[in-house]
């Protein structure tokens, strides 16, 4: 009797551990919570004991043109692979791995073994075969960052046939990365402002800046354009009315959104809600591969899309594929000697459209001229604005002293730094400037501010010897109240000193940040050949192309260019299919 109760045990028990084997989960409901870029992620699971049947994700603090897309496409991923494993989103890293990690933590939770998951992943060998598929229209214009954005909004208000293609899951590339503002000179907001500037003044300092290598006709369009294009932009609800200074400036030039907020964003919700409203689609995950040439002449593009391989059959295509400073490959081949720099660009700014232009013949310009940005913080690539500098913030050593007019171009501000000991810096401001610039939000909330009640206790959790800083302040502060930097010889970016505890510090470095050359165009944005000659039906603009900014680019430059030159390549291009 004994000896048949404990078979009857032992059966039981085997055949709940084959049940086990075969079970994957525990059926029910599991949410783990994870840190992401702009605050919380909570991923909630439901499983039956195979199957991952649900997942939610909330990440409402999450930017919504790259974290927010990690948020909307990584849950379908993982239902299809069934496991939390599956590729994270590039740019928008801090948000994806946030997601895997409570997906992953929730379905430990609900019993799984995340190995056990991984091996028998279900998107595998899944890539079905690409159809291929014709589409005939007038105009196709290549990435929809700004540039390709204020194109598209053009040439859809023209009643044009056209289509848009980005190679990325969302809009936006180093536009949505843009923060402290666009140069524009004699603007309305300017004027109301009391702020004197001129047409001349813009011109002047951005050559100057460029160190005279820009194409003065270039150079000459952007700052005639620039008033027109802020009233442009104000005729779609994107306001800058926000005006200070950036580095190389004379007077204050650069506009941002009212509240300080980084103005790319800003202007890719614009740009992307326009689009919306005129019904235009962006074909997202669409990388143009080649220009199609026919006669001498453009006649369309090759791309490739998550589905199928495109021919695009097109009379004139508009490159906006931005520049290549998220290339190493491509950069280092023009500089070796930025290899292992960081860099502040989004991860489509490789360079394609300088490569496929190349191969139909197109002049390149400045190709060599890569920027520097001197406020990186390294350990995540975040750019510090210039506006902090802007608004009134100063750089010390590690000593506690200031050693340059930190308004100065990025290029000698960067050299001033790299010949700092341990070739870095730190900027220091105050309660008072973070209140008016909102854009210094997201680096508190990253964690990237060192903050402290008195500027002794801020010079000790540097490391720094107190009475340095201290003295260093004072100065400056002094420096702010007589309007005099005997020092350094600063003129601008003065208007409020620095006493307003609590105090912040932010250590940083250069960053690669602008590739100033690309491909050669002419004011009507149509790209060069190397005889000297427009290639028909191919037209250019923002940092694809080089020309504007010379050897050195002033911040708020790059994002006047694209506006600008954005609506003169659409209006060529509009010209150009209805001969
Ligand atoms: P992008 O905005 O980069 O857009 C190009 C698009 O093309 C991308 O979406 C890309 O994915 C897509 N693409 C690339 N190749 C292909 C392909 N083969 N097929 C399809 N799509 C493709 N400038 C200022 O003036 N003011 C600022 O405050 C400012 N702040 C900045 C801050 C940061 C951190 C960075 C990185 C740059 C900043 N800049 C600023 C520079 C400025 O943002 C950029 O130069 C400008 O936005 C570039 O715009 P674009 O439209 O030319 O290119
Ligand atoms: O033009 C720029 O790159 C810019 C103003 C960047 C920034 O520091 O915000």
């Amino acid at each position: 009797m004994k000896k048949l109760l404990c078979l009857a045990v032992s059966l039981m028990l085997l055949c709940s551990a084959t049940a086990l084997a075969e079970s994957l989960f525990t059926p029910g409901t599991y949410e783990s919570v994870k840190k992401g870029f702009g605050g919380d992620v909570k991923v909630t699971v439901t499983v039956s004991d195979t199957e991952i049947t649900d997942i939610a994700i909330e990440g409402e603090s999450e930017t919504p043109a790259l974290g927010g897309v990690a948020v909307e496409t990584l849950g379908p991923a993982i239902l299809k692979a069934q496991t939390p494993n599956v590729d994270g989103l590039s740019g928008a890293t801090v948000t994806s791995t946030a997601i895997i990690a409570a997906a992953t933590e929730a379905l430990t939770k609900a019993g799984a073994d995340i190995a056990a998951l991984d091996a028998n992943r279900k998107d595998a060998s899944e890539e079905a075969a690409k159809e291929e598929k014709t589409i005939d229209t007038e105009i196709v214009i290549v990435g929809a960052g700004g540039a390709g954005m204020a194109a598209a909004i053009m040439a859809n208000q023209a009643g044009k046939d056209f289509v848009i293609l980005e190679k990325m899951p969302y809009v936006g590339g180093n536009t949505t990365k843009a923060t402290g503002g666009m140069n524009a000179a004699e603007t309305h907001y300017q004027k109301e402002q009391g702020i004197e500037d001129s047409v001349e003044l813009f011109a002047a300092d951005t050559m100057k800046g460029g160190h005279d290598l820009n194409d003065p006709e270039l150079v000459r369009t952007l700052a005639e354009q620039s008033a027109g294009a802020i009233d442009w932009l104000d005729s779609i609800g994107a306001d800058l009315p926000k005006i200070s200074f950036s580095g190389g400036a004379s007077t204050n030039r650069i506009h941002a959104p009212a509240d300080g907020s980084a103005v790319g964003n800003y202007l890719v919700d614009k740009f992307s809600a326009k689009l919306k409203e005129l019904g235009v689609e962006v074909m997202l995950n669409t990388k143009a591969t080649e220009l199609i040439m026919e006669d001498g002449k453009i006649a369309g593009v090759k791309a490739e899309g998550p589905d199928a391989y495109y021919t695009i059959n097109a009379k004139a295509v508009i490159l906006a594929t931005g520049g290549f400073g998220a290339n190493e490959d491509m950069y280092t081949q023009y500089r070796p000697d930025l290899k292992g720099t960081v860099t502040t660009n989004a991860p489509g700014a490789t360079g394609d459209g300088i490569v496929m232009a190349q191969a139909v013949g197109a002049d390149l310009v400045d190709i060599e001229q890569i920027q520097l940005h001197p406020t990186v913080e390294q350990t995540t690539s975040m750019l510090i604005t210039e506006s902090v500098r802007g608004d009134g913030a100063i750089l010390v050593n590690q000593s506690g002293h200031r050693f340059t007019n930190e308004l100065l171009t990025r290029d000698a501000v960067s050299a001033a730094e790299l010949a700092q000991e341990g070739q870095y810096a730190y900027i220091i401001f105050d309660q008072h400037l973070r209140d008016n610039l909102k854009a210094i939000e997201k680096y508190v909330k990253n964690g990237l501010t060192v903050q402290a009640d008195t500027l002794e206790e801020l010079a000790r959790k540097l490391n720094i010897y107190p009475y340095f800083l201290t003295m260093t302040m004072n100065a400056w502060n002094e420096a702010v109240a007589t309007q005099n930097d005997a020092a350094y010889g600063r003129t601008t970016g003065m208007n409020d000193n620095l006493t307003t505890p609590p105090y912040y510090a932010i250590q940083i470095a250069p960053g690669i940040h602008h590739t100033m050359g690309g491909v050669k165009i002419d004011t009507s944005a149509e790209v060069i050949d190397t005889n000297g000659n427009p290639i028909p039906g191919l037209f250019a603009a923002g940092e694809v192309t080089g020309g504007v900014h010379g050897g050195n680019r002033l911040g708020g430059n790059a994002v006047a260019d694209i506006v600008i030159f954005g609506r003169i390549a659409a209006e060529s291009a509009i010209e150009y299919v209805g001969k």
